[in-house]
């Protein structure tokens, strides 16, 4: 059976986000943008709808959404900064090793924390010398009676400055590479924990991105989410749920631009006529149009496959990959259809262009989303 049509109530979730987006998330974002500032009165009272951490089960005190649901309400949020949007989905990137992995109390604790008050939660595994190649992190752990003691630094870490605890890779041994990652929970309270500098970005710059630093912690036994060996598939398995989001917001910023391409397009005159009658222009806001759609299909498909449950990877990085890259085009096309007001920031454009980079690169490049697929590709074929 294959159905495209929204439920009544997915309807009416989109136009619940869509409205909040409209009314509280559009008037600000050029200001936020401007002072690096993140909303935090406008995450408070997306968290009192229910819109951040929305696929926390009912018993920890969420939602309990389904993926599906959670990639249109990510699409709205996106269609009125990405920036605002990459700051409110941080706490799905963060529960999500929990809600993997993680046992009851540590469900009911950390989980319960984002849904009993409007806090931040943080996912830190980059670091300055490990992007791409995840297991090559340098950050370490070593036993020390039932407590772990975590060194080292992450960087580019999104809410660092705000979350209350962290989930944290760190190794054994880096030698051992994949084999030798482990996964904590770090309290942000915890002694030897401190925030370094916050990041002065291109875009998406309402979002806070900053390091993260570990310098001798102690990290309660009760703490550890993933044992020796067994840090780094989660990593990689907590991807597999989120790369769909990314698409998802890739979704919101393509339809942006869509928008108000078209809106332009019908206003500006060149040559005695608006330039939405010239050829050129129509060409570019029909790519425009295919991109948003393809990019849609396979975002509701690569998270259909997570609420189905089973292994999702190569969905989920077409979606990440394909949602990344079209909207980085489109992104360019729209600021293309303004002309010269394009480049200027009273115009919206210039910001989605800006905002649309980070998207193929955070939560793994475009270029390891092409590895992860020609992987599953090859192995589907041996
Ligand atoms: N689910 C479960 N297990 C997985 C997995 C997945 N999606 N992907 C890989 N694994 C397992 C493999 O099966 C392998 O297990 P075995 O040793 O038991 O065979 C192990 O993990 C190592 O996998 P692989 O050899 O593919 O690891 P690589 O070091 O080659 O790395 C990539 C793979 C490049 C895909 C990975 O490092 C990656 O995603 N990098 C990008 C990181 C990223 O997104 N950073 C951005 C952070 S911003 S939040």
């Amino acid at each position: 059976m294959l159905n495209f049509e929204l439920s009544p109530e997915q309807k009416a979730l989109v136009d619940e986000t869509r409205r909040f987006t409209r009314e509280k998330i559009i008037p600000i974002a050029g200001e936020a943008d401007k002072t690096h500032e993140f909303p935090l009165d406008v995450f408070k009272e997306a968290w009192e709808l229910g819109f951040v951490g929305p696929n926390i089960p009912e018993e920890y005190g969420g939602a309990g959404m389904g993926e599906v649901d959670h990639v249109l309400l990510t699409e709205e949020l996106a269609f009125g900064c990405t920036g605002i949007q990459t700051s409110m989905t941080a706490n799905v990137l963060a529960a999500t090793p929990i809600l993997i992995a993680g046992n009851d109390a540590q469900k009911k604790k950390y989980l319960g924390l984002l849904t009993s008050e409007p806090v931040f939660a943080a996912y830190a595994l980059t670091e300055p010398a490990a992007g791409s190649d995840a297991a090559g992190i340098q950050a370490t752990c070593r036993k020390d009676g039932n407590d772990w003691i975590v060194n080292g630094s992450k960087c580019f870490i999104t809410n660092a400055a705000w979350a209350s605890w962290y989930i944290v890779f760190a190794t054994v041994d880096p030698s051992l590479r994949h084999s030798g990652i482990m996964a904590f929970v770090i309290d942000r309270d915890a002694q030897g924990v401190s925030v370094g500098k916050t990041e002065d970005k291109l875009g998406q710059r309402a979002s806070n991105t900053a390091t993260v630093n570990f310098d001798d912690v102690r990290v309660p036994g009760d703490n550890v989410l993933a044992e020796e060996g067994h840090g780094f598939k989660l990593a990689m398995q907590t991807f597999d749920r989120t790369r769909p989001d990314i698409g998802a917001g890739a979704c919101g910023l393509i339809r942006r631009g869509l928008e108000e391409s078209i809106a332009y397009a019908l206003e500006r005159k060149t040559f005695g006529v608006p330039i939405a009658e010239h050829q050129m222009v129509q060409a570019l806001i029909a790519e425009m149009g295919i991109k948003y759609e393809a990019t849609r299909l396979l975002v509701h498909k690569s998270a259909w496959q997570i609420d189905q449950g089973g292994r999702n990877s190569l969905v989920a990085s077409y979606s990440k990959a394909f949602g990344a890259d079209s909207a980085m085009q489109v992104a360019i096309d729209a600021v293309q259809v303004f002309g010269g007001n394009g480049y200027m920031t009273e115009y919206p454009v210039e910001k989605l262009m800006r905002d649309a980079k980070i998207l193929q690169i955070y939560e793994g490049t475009s270029q390891i989303q092409r590895m992860v697929i020609a992987k599953n590709l090859f192995a589907g074929v041996r």
